[in-house]
C-alpha cells in the first residue's frame, strides 16, 4: 500500500437525530480526508453510529420501542446526513454489525489474555448521558441538591457485579507514551489537560455491565455485556479489519487521526491507548479534540430549544455554504459560534460575491469574446507575476496551515489568492482593454481562468461541489484535481462548456432575520 491514511470520526450516539455538532465533526474530517486524498494518498475514511449502552437503552424506553428499532431508526439519519453533507466515508458502521462484535470480542479476549481483566464490585457514580463513571472528587453539586459530571451531566450511584481493567497499570506507560509522542494529543491544550489527569493517577475501570443487555457478550461470561466505551471505542480496529481482514489490517492499521471532540479526549487518548497496550496492538498517531459549537454563542440543548438540524441549513444554504462556513469561521480546535446571518454574509463575501462572480464575469467573457476556447496567452506583465505570486502563496500557505490541521487558516490562505485574482481582474478590467488591445485581453482571461483553476484545485477538499463544478467549467477532467495538477496550467485552445452559476448569493430565512 502507498502512503496509507486512516482517519476517522468519532461514532454518534443515534438516541436523537443528528444536530448541527455532529455535521461539523463530519464536516471537518471529511475536509482533511479529501486534502490527504490530494495529496495523492490512500485515504480510508471511517464514521458511523455508537449504538449500545444505557442511553439508548433508556431512550427506547422512553419511545416504548426495542433498543434496535431506536438505532435502526436513528442511524439512518446519521448515515442520510453524511451522505448529503458529501461525506467521502468509506465505510458507515454500526456497532450492532456483526464484524464489529467479532473484533470486540477479540479485543476483550486479548485483554483477558494480557491479565489484565478480574471481576468485583463496582460502587460508584455512573453519568448514562455521557456513558462514564467518575470520581466522587470530580463532581459537583448541582442546584437541585443532586451531584454533576464534570460535564454538567446527572449522575447516579451504581452498584454491582462488574468486570475490572486495569487501567491503573497503565499510567506510566501512558505518560511515556506522551512524553515520547508529542503529536499524540492535539492540541496543545487538551494534551495539558490529559497529563494532569493521568499524572493524578489511575483508577482500575469498571468495563461490563450486567444490569441489562443491550451490548457486546462479554466471552465467557454469561450475564455481562462490555461497558458501552469499550466497544465503541474498538469500532476503529473493526473498520481496519480487525481481527480476520488481514490485507485491510496491515494497510491501515494503526490509525492516523482519530477526529473527536473535546468532550471525550479521555476515553481516546487514556482508555483507548490503554486497552490497545493491554492487547498488545499498535496506538494510533494522534487524537484531536475539537471544540464545540454553540448557537450565537449559547450551548445547544433541547431545553433551549436552539438544536439545529444540518439538513434544513443545508437545504436552505446549500451543502458547500454550510461547509465553507464551519471550516472558515470556526478556529479548529476552539469552540465556534454559529447564526444564519453570519453564514449568509460569510458565504455571500467569499463564496458568491469572491469566487462564484469572479468565475461567472471571466468565463462569460471567454464564451463570448474567444468563441468558447480558452484563449492565447501572451507576455506577462508585473500584475500577472504578481497573481501568481500571490496564488503560489496561497499553496504553500495552505499546506503549511494544514500541516498543524489548522483549517480555517488553510482556507484563509486560499481566499488571500481569490481576493488577489479579484482585484487583478478589476484592475486590468479585460472588458475595456479588449477595445483597443484584443490580445492583450486574451491574456487577462487566460490568467484569471488559470488562477481559477488553481483556487478551485485548493478549494476542493472543502467545498467540493462547487469547486468540482467551477472544474467543468475549465474543461479539467477528474484527474487533473489534485494537488500535483496545480502545475499542470490550463492549455489555450481548451474548448469549454457554456457558463453557469456556481456559489449562488444566499438570502436570510424569514424567520431567522
Ligand atoms: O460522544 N459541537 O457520541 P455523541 C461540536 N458515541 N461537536 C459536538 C457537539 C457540538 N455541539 N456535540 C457533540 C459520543 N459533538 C460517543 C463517541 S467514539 C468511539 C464514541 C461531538 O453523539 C462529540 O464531541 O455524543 C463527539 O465527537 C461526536 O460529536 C459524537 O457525539
Amino acid at each position: 500500500m502507498t502512503d496509507p491514511f486512516y482517519i476517522t470520526t468519532a461514532i454518534s450516539y443515534p438516541n436523537g437525530r443528528p444536530h448541527i455538532g455532529h455535521a461539523y465533526e463530519a464536516i471537518a474530517t471529511d475536509a482533511i480526508a479529501r486534502y490527504q486524498r490530494q495529496l495523492g494518498r490512500d485515504v480510508r475514511f471511517l464514521t458511523g453510529t455508537d449504538e449500545h449502552g444505557l442511553k439508548m437503552v433508556q431512550e427506547a424506553r422512553r419511545r416504548g420501542v426495542e433498543p434496535r428499532e431506536l438505532a435502526d431508526e436513528m442511524s439512518g439519519y446519521f448515515k442520510a446526513m453524511a451522505d448529503a453533507l458529501n461525506i467521502s466515508y468509506d465505510r458507515f458502521i454500526r456497532t450492532v454489525d456483526v464484524d464489529h462484535h467479532h473484533a470486540s470480542q477479540a479485543i476483550w479476549q486479548a485483554m483477558a489474555d494480557a491479565g489484565d481483566l478480574y471481576l468485583d464490585r463496582y460502587e460508584g457514580w455512573y453519568s448514562v448521558r455521557d456513558e462514564a463513571f467518575y470520581d466522587e472528587s470530580e463532581l459537583t453539586e448541582g442546584e437541585g441538591g443532586g451531584k454533576l459530571s464534570p460535564q454538567g451531566t446527572p449522575v447516579e450511584w451504581t452498584e454491582e457485579e462488574t468486570w475490572f481493567f486495569r487501567l491503573s497499570k497503565y499510567q506510566q506507560p501512558l505518560l511515556d507514551h506522551y512524553a515520547a509522542n508529542p503529536e499524540f494529543i492535539r492540541p496543545e491544550s487538551r494534551r495539558n489537560e490529559i497529563l494532569r489527569f493521568v499524572e493524578g493517577g489511575l483508577a482500575d475501570l469498571s468495563v461490563s455491565r450486567t444490569s441489562f443487555d443491550w451490548g457486546v457478550p462479554v466471552p465467557g461470561s454469561p450475564g455481562h455485556v462490555m461497558y458501552v466505551w469499550v466497544d465503541a471505542l474498538t469500532n476503529y480496529l473493526t473498520g481496519a479489519g480487525y481481527p480476520d481482514n488481514i490485507e485491510l489490517y496491515q494497510d491501515y492499521w494503526p490509525a492516523n487521526l482519530h477526529i473527536i471532540g473535546k468532550d471525550i479526549v479521555r476515553f481516546h487518548t487514556v482508555y483507548w491507548p490503554a486497552f490497545l497496550m493491554s492487547a498488545k496492538l499498535p496506538l494510533p498517531v494522534s487524537v484531536f479534540g475539537h471544540g464545540f459549537l454553540l448557537n450565537r454563542g449559547e450551548k445547544m440543548s433541547k431545553s433551549l430549544g436552539n438544536v439545529t438540524d444540518p439538513m434544513a441549513l443545508a437545504e436552505r444554504h446549500g451543502v458547500d455554504a454550510i461547509r465553507y462556513f464551519l471550516l472558515r469561521e470556526v478556529s479548529f480546535g476552539q469552540d465556534g459560534s454559529y447564526s444564519e446571518e453570519a453564514i449568509v454574509t460569510r458565504c455571500n463575501a467569499d463564496l458568491a460575491n469572491n469566487l462564484g462572480n469572479l468565475a461567472q464575469r471571466s468565463l462569460s467573457m471567454i464564451a463570448k469574446n474567444c468563441g468558447g476556447r480558452v484563449p492565447e496567452a501572451g507576455p506577462r506583465t508585473d500584475a500577472e507575476e504578481t497573481l501568481f505570486a500571490s496564488i503560489d502563496r496561497a499553496e504553500a500557505g495552505m499546506h503549511e496551515a494544514m500541516k498543524d490541521l489548522a483549517i480555517h487558516n488553510a482556507l484563509d490562505a486560499i481566499w488571500a489568492a481569490a481576493r488577489d485574482a479579484n482585484q487583478y481582474f478589476a484592475d486590468q478590467a479585460p472588458w475595456a482593454v479588449r477595445k483597443t488591445d484584443p490580445a492583450r485581453a486574451d491574456t487577462i482571461l487566460y490568467v484569471t481562468a488559470e488562477a481559477i483553476r488553481r483556487i478551485a484545485i485548493m478549494a476542493r477538499w472543502a467545498v467540493p461541489a462547487g469547486a468540482d463544478k467551477l472544474l467543468d467549467l475549465l474543461g479539467q477532467d477528474g484527474d487533473k484535481r489534485s494537488f500535483e495538477a496545480l502545475g499542470w496550467p490550463i492549455a489555450a485552445g481548451e474548448a469549454l462548456p457554456a457558463p453557469q452559476g456556481v456559489f449562488p448569493r444566499l438570502e436570510l430565512a424569514e424567520e431567522a432575520a
